[in-house]
């Protein structure tokens, strides 16, 4: 970073420290990971310089070339990941790629039938703060007290609600959908089926969760979750829907793609090709299941039934601590934990103080931490949870975290 201290101090002294946190700290936000130095170096790549408004071999500008070449690859590896039919790698990330396919396959008033925020869904998925739930009609489902979804239920409020798109995915739901069950439901009453995968994206890629891309008419997802690209959002399709989707996305609603992103995702997809890969995407799933075994055992209340199949765990402080979410999230951060505080099915406390946290393992995995960590990181969250007013305990366990975290850099490519 010779080039920002010379030009720009006080950015510089900001990168740095950003740097420290990451090393000093384990990342336990879910949505988050680390990216390759090649997915970096491409993000400050010279293709942050382009316009390429439009497709490959259909551009609006000339000198397109080199960015044809690189969004095509893009396109042509998340089709062989992912086994998609059509692919639009423009989106800038998750929301502006729901909207683009709400945009695409849906008339104002058009009713949509999403999962609750509360209850695992995500803010995009029709939560009234939103555009989309202004100009669309969202009925949402819930899940059920042991956690899973009552499909019976779900088909007679689809029955009821005639939805035109039945959306399935979540950012806090810790267990697997029955894609096969969702899909069918939709098909008999000729609803459009969209899966939101962002979360999950990099554990389907790595095969160690089933791939809903052949299942759905349309597939959405962040880049930069447990898929391990750059932030930036992609959309796979039916051929049937692709020419409505890729003109929603452009001109509909974007100009200029971030070609410097999408080349910075060709290569995050050709490294979810990798075996590598899929060794992590497994222990990703193995680590969730050892935080959750820990956290069980020191009397942690989790939702969803007490069970992850996934990356994640939503935990309910206030049950056994008796600390809000937020307060929860403050404790771990002093100790170098960070996770987000994050609502509870039917949260009686609102989004900014909710009663739970979100806790979640693909970034600790990339950085090569393994079960022995996880059960470590468990005794932690409940010893500063539970001594959240010690200052001298928080600083032992913050020391502790420290010099585990140092033998995890965070700038090595073990992957
Ligand atoms: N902000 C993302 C997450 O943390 O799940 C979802 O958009």
């Amino acid at each position: 970073m010779k080039n920002i201290q010379k030009t720009d101090k006080q950015v510089y002294k900001a990168l740095t420290a950003e740097i420290k946190r990451q090393n000093e700290g384990i990342e336990m936000i879910p949505s988050e990971n680390y990216v390759s130095k090649a997915v970096l170096e491409a993000l400050g790549s010279v293709f942050t310089n382009k316009y390429s408004e439009g497709y490959p071999k259909r551009r609006y500008y000339g000198g397109q070339e080199n960015t044809d070449t690189v969004e095509t690859l893009a396109i042509e590896r998340a089709k062989t990941l992912f086994g998609a039919q059509h692919v639009n790698v423009q989106p800038l990330s998750g929301a502006p790629a729901n909207l683009a396919v709400y945009s695409a396959l849906l008339n104002p008033g058009d009713t949509v039938l999403g999962m609750d925020l509360s209850h695992g869904g995500h803010l995009t998925h029709g939560h009234p703060v939103t555009l989309s739930a202004k100009i669309y009609n969202f009925v949402r489902y819930k899940t059920k007290e042991n956690g899973t979804i009552d499909y019976e239920k779900l088909e007679e409020l689809v029955q009821k609600t005639k939805p035109k798109i039945l959306l399935a995915g979540f950012s806090s739901y810790t267990r697997q959908l029955n894609y096969r069950k969702i899909t069918k439901i939709a098909k008999k009453v000729g609803a459009i089926s969209m899966m939101d995968m962002a979360h999950i994206a990099g554990l389907v890629a790595g095969k160690a969760l089933p791939n809903p891309v052949p299942l759905f008419d349309v597939v959405t997802t962040t880049t930069h979750k447990s898929l391990r690209g750059p932030r930036g959002g992609m959309i796979m399709c039916k051929k049937e829907f692709a020419q409505k989707i890729d003109k929603a996305v452009f001109p509909g609603l974007q100009g200029g793609p971030h070609m410097n992103n999408i080349t910075a995702l060709a290569i995050a997809l050709k490294e979810a090709q990798e075996k590598q890969f899929q060794n992590y995407a497994t222990q990703v799933l193995k680590n969730a299941k050892e935080l959750e075994r820990g956290l069980k055992k020191r009397g942690a209340t989790l939702c969803f039934g007490a069970k992850t199949d996934n990356h994640m765990v939503l935990i309910n402080t206030m049950e056994k601590w008796g600390l809000t979410g937020k307060q929860a999230e403050e404790t771990l951060d002093a100790i170098g934990i960070t996770v987000n505080k994050n609502v509870l099915p039917d949260d009686v406390r609102g989004p900014l103080d909710p009663s739970g946290i979100r806790v979640g393992t693909p970034a600790a995995t990339t950085r090569g931490m393994k079960e022995k960590e996880m059960t470590k990181i468990a005794v932690w969250i409940d010893g500063a949870l539970t001594n959240s007013i010690n200052k001298k305990e928080i600083a032992r366990i913050k020391k502790e975290v420290r010099t585990m975290c140092l033998r995890f850099p965070i700038n090595k490519d073990k992957k």
